[in-house]
């Protein structure tokens, strides 16, 4: 079973990811983690603390001449802005945040929460996501995600080869298929920038190439869709997650929903053993399996509830009405929220890769997943 515990408060010492359960004789690539990292801190819309902080992970534990040993992985992440025996309490809590739920939960103060529940933690998850993007990665699997929409503007992806769509992406300031769509966006950005105000908008991630047979039908609690959206949900700001077509196959009757069956021999040796779909409105879940298509998992971020123009609250000691907080933060944090959810699917399909291949060590993984491919392609 792999499992991820984090650690850190965002003005503490460090980020940590206990990574528990990952395979011995995987070879780590700590490049690869600093790289998704730094996406994690670029995007238009981002506050000052990206300009103080250059993410880069250490690892403290279970790796040993580069290679993990299947003891648990630590992984840190520095915080250069390291202030927070200095920090005074915050009396009026922003609404959206945790603030006041948390204060009042803990029985305690809102800095001891928010500093917990700020996104700062992600660095921890998607440094936890990486490595697990390297584990699917010697199983043929890769893990894209874009932005779809900000606000009302449409950013529709584009269909190109995989890398030209890498380049794509990593060349857009909010990194979404669509250059047009990000002129917009850029302005509608710099507006909410004047106005003081915040904007969320839509991210969609593709897992592509996974195998069948990962999550169960057979348990609630082991169907990989609800675990996804678990998983997504759990990331800060997310209010919505859908799998395939979503919400949208509410609207449509069946027939324009599911995506019909065909076999095609020449595919017998790809990811989906031959049996082909025109569509792929499932998302590639199947009464929580997967069916060989790609997983596509959408998720709605709601905008950052830390805003320079505040709105109403109160003074939590006095009960008064005054105007919530303002901390540094950022006017839009879409294109850091498109990294932290692909790491988070990333870590969610190696948790369910593992549970179907065992996880002690690479070797024994591959002889499962070739064994398994082998009965599969027969039956
Ligand atoms: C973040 C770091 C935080 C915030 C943001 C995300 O740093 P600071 O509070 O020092 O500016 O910029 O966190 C929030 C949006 C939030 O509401 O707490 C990061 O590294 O992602």
């Amino acid at each position: 079973m792999l499992r991820l515990l984090t650690a850190g408060e965002s003005h503490g010492k460090m980020l940590l990811a206990v990574v528990d359960g990952f395979p011995a004789g995987l070879k780590i690539d700590a490049a690869q983690i600093n790289r998704e990292l730094e996406r994690r801190q670029g995007g238009y819309g981002r506050g000052g603390r990206q300009k103080l902080e250059t993410d880069t992970v250490e690892v403290l534990t279970g790796v040993w001449q580069e290679t993990t040993l299947g003891s648990p992985v630590t992984l840190a992440v520095a915080n250069h802005d390291s202030k927070l025996e200095r920090l005074k309490d915050v009396e009026r809590p922003r609404p959206g945040h945790g603030d006041l739920t948390g204060a009042v939960k803990y029985l305690g103060s809102i800095r001891g929460v928010l500093e917990r529940a700020s996104a700062r933690e992600t660095a921890a998850r998607v440094a936890a996501g990486a490595l697990a993007k390297q584990l699917l990665g010697e199983f043929g699997m890769s893990v894209f995600g874009y932005v779809v929409a900000l606000e009302q503007i449409t950013a529709e992806p584009r269909s190109a080869s995989l890398p030209e769509l890498i380049a794509l992406r990593d060349a857009s300031p909010m990194y979404t298929l669509n250059p047009e769509a990000d002129r917009q966006i850029v302005a509608r950005v710099d507006q909410a920038t004047s106005d003081g105000d915040t904007l969320g908008g839509i991210v969609e991630v593709q897992v592509f190439d996974p195998p069948f047979g990962l999550g169960s039908h057979a348990q609630w609690d082991r169907k990989l869709d609800g675990l996804l959206a678990q998983a997504v949900m759990s990331v800060q700001a997310i209010k919505g997650v859908e799998i395939g077509m979503g919400f949208r196959a509410a609207g449509k009757p069946g027939s324009q929903v599911h995506d019909e069956i065909g076999y095609d021999s020449a595919a017998k040796e790809g990811p989906s053993l031959g049996y082909v779909r025109k569509t792929n409105n499932a998302g590639g879940l199947e009464a929580g399996m997967t069916n060989g298509q790609p997983i596509v998992v959408r998720a709605a971020m709601k905008p950052i509830s830390t805003l320079r123009r505040p709105l109403a609250s109160i003074n939590l000691t006095t009960k008064e009405a005054e105007s919530a907080a303002y901390e540094r933060s950022d006017v839009c944090a879409l294109a850091a929220c498109i990294v932290i959810v692909e790491n988070v699917v990333a870590f969610t399909v190696a948790q369910a890769f593992i549970d179907k291949f065992g996880g002690d060590s690479l070797v024994e993984m591959r002889a499962r997943f070739e064994k398994f491919l082998e009965l599969a392609r027969a039956r």
